[in-house]
């Protein structure tokens, strides 16, 4: 018989289940249920409700566990052995929290999640009390930031006194869902527990100094912190699972990324080229952005991980192809007939205001361009966006040595080469729909052999599921362009911002 381990992953939009089984390095089952179809009685757009201020993004958590629910009984329905499944874990978005009364019942009926930026006021209250930037990112791996769930939490305690008084526990989305698979209150990991800015980074325990700053009585409302193998117990009935099955605790989409990814060492790299891009991999060691703009998450493997968005991804580079009036052929075409190195033209490509570096207010900014010159800019846009993550990667003191390129750019192998070139280190394309789901069936996998005391190195554990597409790996070519650019660049950041 099979041995089958589940990863689920409750996202903004859907939640995803994907089974593997393990043995014969195959994934035996996905699915996915979109929130919005699913579900429309929640009445969510995206996954979220409509709020009339647009800084304020929450989602129902009931929707997230009714859809819990659902997936079970397709999974029933598609004839998937659930009596065959082992192990369960899960991922979910960071940040998001769960406010539940001491019966289990809510709190607090909606959850503020990730996308949620209305929290800049309690982000400022509780930078200064923790000493200012740098001392918030030693502590707790970040600078305060919106979407973390300290400041929400926070906001929640000084608007709605009672209510927060009336919270016996908060749960993150993955410690919400994991209790409900084990029927119990479940445990965070030093994963997601660490997108709170509230968890002692190099500790890994609750930092009180940040504790204290954000709300009253908050150690008594928080579960405990584990690491990522950690067994909550035996799953609970309601699902249909076998009854010896283990649950485990979950942890967030980044970190199961980084499995789902196989960034299990020092210099594994993805960068997902999406709406954002977003640049993350393993770290052995602790290390903080001290300008606060990059994360610091515990890792699966109990090491760490590290994760830097820059807003101006897609988005940008779509305007400069839009500006010229090019599709994407076109917009290749024109890199291709520049030379790598641009002859030193630098273009600052902030469309909107941009996380990394931080500058509030959006602008294009070009050095030695000229803003006719429509092959120069498209060139411009790519080289600029790649020396921006080599440069504000630099605190993690990682070079490294194979980029993962992802997201929906990544297919764009023009793009790739300069991401090559720039960062002079070879970079091989992934599919990784479901890297979440994927990483979360693995984690499970790694805590039940751990569990019944037969460990498994981490390699052995991605063995086969994280393969890079075949065929897809772009070495650099010409990284001696970028010696002496990547400095001018930097001045002209520092010029502007
Ligand atoms: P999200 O972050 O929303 O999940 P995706 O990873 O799906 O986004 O990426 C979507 C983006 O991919 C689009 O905004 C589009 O600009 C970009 N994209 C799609 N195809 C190409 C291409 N051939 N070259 C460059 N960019 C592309
Ligand atoms: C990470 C972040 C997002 C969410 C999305 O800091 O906010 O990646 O985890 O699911």
């Amino acid at each position: 018989m099979a041995q089958l381990f589940l990863g689920l992953d409750s996202s903004t939009q859907s939640l995803s289940a994907i089974v593997i089984d393990f043995a014969a390095r195959r994934i035996a089952y996905e699915a996915s249920l979109n929130f919005d179809q699913a579900l429309p009685h929640y009445r969510t757009v995206n996954g979220v409700l409509p709020h009339p201020d647009p800084l304020v993004k929450h989602s129902p958590p009931q929707m997230w566990a009714e859809a819990l629910d659902l997936m079970f009984a397709k999974m029933k329905k598609d004839g998937v052995p659930l009596r065959d499944i082992v192990a369960v874990s899960g991922s979910g978005q960071q940040h998001g929290s769960v406010y539940l009364k001491a019966d289990g019942r809510l709190a607090r009926q909606t959850s503020p999640i990730w996308m949620d930026s209305s929290t800049s006021s309690e982000c400022e209250e509780i930078r200064q009390a923790l000493g200012g930037i740098a001392a918030m990112a030693e502590a707790t791996g970040s600078d305060a930031y919106e979407r973390f769930t300290g400041p929400q939490i926070r906001k929640f305690y000084k608007t709605e006194p009672s209510a927060y008084a009336a919270t016996a526990h908060i749960a993150l989305v993955s410690s919400y869902l994991a209790g409900l698979l084990a029927g119990k209150i479940a445990p965070l990991d030093h994963g997601d527990g660490a997108g709170m800015n509230l968890m002692d980074i190099r500790r890994k325990q609750w930092h009180p100094a940040a504790l204290a700053a954000t709300a009253p009585d908050l150690a008594q409302k928080l579960p405990p912190l584990v690491p990522a193998w950690h067994v909550i117990g035996p799953v609970s009935r309601r699902f249909g699972l076998n009854e010896n099955a283990l649950a485990l605790v979950w942890s967030g989409d980044n970190p199961c990324s980084v499995i789902g990814l196989g960034l299990i060492r020092p210099g594994l790299v993805a960068i997902s080229l999406g709406t954002s891009d977003t640049y993350f991999g393993y770290m052995q060691e602790c290390r903080v952005d001290t300008h606060g703009e990059g994360h610091v998450f515990g890792a699966p493997t109990g090491d760490y991980m590290s994760l830097i968005c820059f807003k101006n991804g897609s988005l940008a580079r779509e305007k400069v192809r839009d500006l010229y009036g090019l599709d994407w052929a076109g917009f290749n075409q024109a890199i291709t007939r520049t030379p790598p190195g641009n002859n030193g033209a630098i273009l600052l490509p902030w469309f909107e205001a941009e996380i990394v570096p931080r500058v509030n207010r959006p602008g294009i900014h070009r050095f030695d361009l000229d803003p006719n010159n429509a092959a120069a800019n498209c060139r411009a846009v790519v080289e600029a966006q790649m020396m921006a993550m080599r440069l504000h990667s630099q605190w993690m003191n990682v070079r490294p040595s194979r980029i993962l390129a992802t997201g929906g750019a990544s297919t764009n192998t023009t793009i790739l080469q300069v991401m090559a070139d720039v960062m002079n280190c070879p970079v091989a394309r992934i599919e990784v729909a479901k890297s979440a789901a994927l990483g979360a069936a693995l984690r499970a996998a790694h805590g039940y052999y751990l569990h019944i005391g037969q460990p498994l190195a981490w390699s052995d554990i991605v063995a086969g599921f994280t393969n890079p597409i075949a065929g897809s790996e772009i070495l650099p070519q010409h990284p001696e362009a970028y010696a002496a650019l990547i400095e001018k660049y930097a001045r002209c950041e520092q010029q502007q911002r």
